[in-house]
């Protein structure tokens, strides 16, 4: 797992208690095993905090996001504690939050994939948005003073005119957004109505080399590694001219915990205000990697053919050669409505918050395929020992 920058006191460094306002305040993630949960676990441990994380129970793994800035509880030093729950489960939310007492909430866990919402409309309304309504519910029930964080959604825009800001209209084109507008509305309904802290944060689409490796971006690096390594020959994707608004998110999360630092609570859209193409990000990418695509056809039948190669950055595998085909188009990928085009306007948290994205576009997409050759590399030299040590022991 690559590590971020922040103030390097993550992991089982002992973190920093130079940021004297943070220190000892505690934070509860929900969603911190996933993308941003993940970072911002790292920034908060960073600032001091005792962070506690909910968590799914699974038949498999699914902390391996996190498994790098774990600590035994047992251990004196421990500052990050996982509980088991779920957004279904109101009671264990509302013990959880009593027991816990939490300064600060980011309530970052959701049914996350807008294709996926297409398919499971019902489970993504009762996850997304009414999963928003029972920690708002238990945040109220369990009496407990608490500032929270609510993970907005540039997919609450959808087809409004861009550049999109805090007094854009609303106009989703998914189930995952209409849900995501329940979940704003409610957020600030607990606001107005309560005089809860609550806040949005309307983040527009960010990544990482920990993004979920269906979203096209990674979706995208890692099928290019994989080819690049000879394990895949082509790339299937859906819509290539969707345009999107892509951040790092790292730079995002440090925005939330900003959002919650405010003397009072506001909205905020987090974004760099730059827009690209999908087609554009997969160009980059395989440039990044030394291969230079052109494209050839047109709608279903457009083709992603390679154009050059870039001998320098080899090895690339050996049947490889100009004219082959790597990318297809696979209509399952379109969606029953598409968000054309998002672009956001993040002036009011740049004056407010003092926000500015740090990584560019295309410095992102090079960490990111650089992340997954590495990744690979890493994986292919393990094989290679374990080939050594059994050559060896055949040989005893
Ligand atoms: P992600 O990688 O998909 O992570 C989602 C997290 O939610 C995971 O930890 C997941 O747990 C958890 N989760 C899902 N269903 C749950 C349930 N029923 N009960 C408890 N936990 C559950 O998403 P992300 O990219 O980090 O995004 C974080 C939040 O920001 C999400 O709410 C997303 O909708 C929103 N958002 C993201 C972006 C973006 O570009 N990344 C932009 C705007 C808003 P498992 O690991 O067990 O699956
Ligand atoms: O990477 P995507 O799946 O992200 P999308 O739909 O923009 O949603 C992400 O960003 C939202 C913020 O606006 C978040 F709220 C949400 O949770 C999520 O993190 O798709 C980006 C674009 C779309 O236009 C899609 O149609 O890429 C297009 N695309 C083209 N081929 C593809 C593919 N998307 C996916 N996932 N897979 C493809 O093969």
């Amino acid at each position: 797992m690559e590590r971020t920058k922040f103030t390097g006191k993550h992991s089982r460094e002992k973190p920093s208690t130079s940021a004297s306002a943070s220190t000892c305040r505690k934070a509860l993630i929900t969603g911190i095993t996933g993308q941003d949960g993940s970072y911002l676990a790292e920034l908060l441990l960073s600032k001091g905090y005792k962070v506690h994380g909910l968590i799914r129970r699974s038949s498999t793994f699914n902390t391996e996001r996190i498994d790098h800035i774990y600590v035994d509880p047992h251990d004196s030093e421990a500052k990050l504690f996982l509980h088991y729950g779920d957004m279904t489960d109101s009671g264990q939310l509302t013990n959880l939050i009593y027991n816990v007492k939490p300064d600060e909430i980011y309530h970052l866990a959701a049914q996350s994939h807008v294709r996926v919402s297409f398919d499971m409309p019902e489970f993504t309304g009762d996850i997304t948005g009414i999963g928003t309504t029972r920690l708002l519910e238990a945040i109220r029930r369990s009496g407990i003073k608490t500032r929270f964080y609510q993970a907005s959604s540039s997919e609450m825009f959808g087809d409004s005119p861009a550049p999109q800001n805090e007094e854009t209209p609303f106009k989703p084109q998914s189930p995952y957004g209409a849900a995501k507008v329940y979940a704003y509305w409610m957020a600030r309904n607990y606001r107005e109505g309560y005089g809860m802290f609550a806040v949005n944060g309307i983040l527009f689409n960010h990544e990482s080399p920990r993004r979920g490796e269906t979203f096209v971006t990674r979706k995208t690096t890692r099928a290019l590694a994989r080819i690049k390594f000879g394990l895949q020959d082509k790339l299937y994707l859906g819509n290539l001219d969707a345009k999107r608004d892509w951040g790092y998110a790292p730079d995002y999360v440090e925005a939330m915990w900003l959002m919650l630092q405010q003397k009072e609570p506001d909205d905020f859209v987090i974004a760099t205000g730059e827009t690209h193409s999908v087609k554009e990000f997969v160009n980059l990418a395989f440039a990044h990697a030394g291969i230079e695509i052109e494209w050839k056809g047109k709608s279903k039948s457009e083709k992603g053919i390679i154009r050059s190669l870039t001998s320098n950055l080899q090895p690339l595998p050996s049947n490889m050669k100009v004219g082959d085909c790597l990318i297809e188009i696979d209509p399952r990928y379109f969606r029953p409505l598409e968000v054309g085009f998002l672009q956001g306007d993040a002036s009011k948290a740049r004056k407010i918050l003092n926000w500015e994205p740090k990584v560019r576009f295309k410095e992102m997409v090079k960490i990111m395929v650089d992340s997954d050759i590495k990744d690979l590399e890493k994986m292919k030299q393990c094989q290679d020992v374990i080939r050594k040590l059994s050559d060896n022991k055949s040989r005893q």
